[in-house]
């Protein structure tokens, strides 16, 4: 039986949190406020404009609709002078080897992303042709946890949400697997990612074998 591998983007194929970090805390000291690496944390995962209502919300500010939006475009934009930087050198260390086995034995490949800006990162680090469909930001409603993005990629890829397999850094990411009876594979430390079906450091400890027979059974 077929598996339909879905993979997040920021925190399981790239380390875009440390950009996303830094153009947020620039955006957050506008109104006056200073964003710690701790409370970064909770925007993993988050889509923009729910991450920039939650900084206003820590900020105890309020802004018009006008500043709201202004302030969301320039984060993006200066989000994306750190993107167009990426290489090849910015994939995560076992990813890319993972996925191009899973394609040589016939197994489709999805993004699943909040990100909007998530075939420009593919782009950048030259792996957008290794993925068969993208689900991103761009093509869903509801945010994780709600499995919304992790269902639109399984049905790209006509694959039943049961024999998916999803790998995901955030807490809210885990959850929306978990929402869909899809197999969810954590990448980080086990303390956050209780919920997930199995946890992983990072994919150099993660073998295709391990994922078909937990996928299978
Ligand atoms: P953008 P993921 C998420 O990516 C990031 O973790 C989160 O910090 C970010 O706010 C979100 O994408 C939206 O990104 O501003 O590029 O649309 O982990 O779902 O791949
Ligand atoms: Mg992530």
């Amino acid at each position: 039986k077929t598996l339909g591998l879905i993979f997040d983007l920021d925190g399981v194929i790239v380390d875009t949190a440390k950009f996303h970090f830094l153009a947020w805390k620039k955006a957050a000291e506008e109104v006056g406020f200073e964003l710690t690496e701790e409370l970064n944390e909770k925007l993993k995962g988050v889509s923009r404009v729910d991450s920039l209502n939650k900084i206003l919300e820590w900020a105890g500010a309020t802004v018009s609709q006008e500043k709201f939006d202004e302030m969301a475009a320039n984060k993006n934009a200066d989000y994306l002078t750190y993107v167009d930087k990426m290489t090849a050198d910015d994939i995560l260390p076992g990813v890319e080897s993972f996925i191009r086995e899973a394609k040589a034995k016939g197994y489709p490949i999805a993004l699943g992303s909040a990100s909007k800006n998530a075939p420009r990162i593919l782009k950048h680090v030259g792996i957008f042709d290794l993925f068969d469909t993208i689900a991103d930001g761009n093509s869903v409603t509801k945010a994780k946890p709600d499995p919304e993005v992790f269902q639109v990629a399984a049905k790209a890829l006509n694959v039943p949400y049961a024999q998916c397999v999803v790998f995901e850094d955030s807490e809210a990411g885990v959850e929306a697997a978990n929402n869909t009876n899809m197999l969810s594979i954590g990448l980080g430390s086990k303390d956050v990612l209780i919920e997930a079906d199995h946890v992983f450091g990072s994919f150099t400890e993660i073998t295709l074998e391990f994922i078909e027979t937990q996928a299978t059974t």
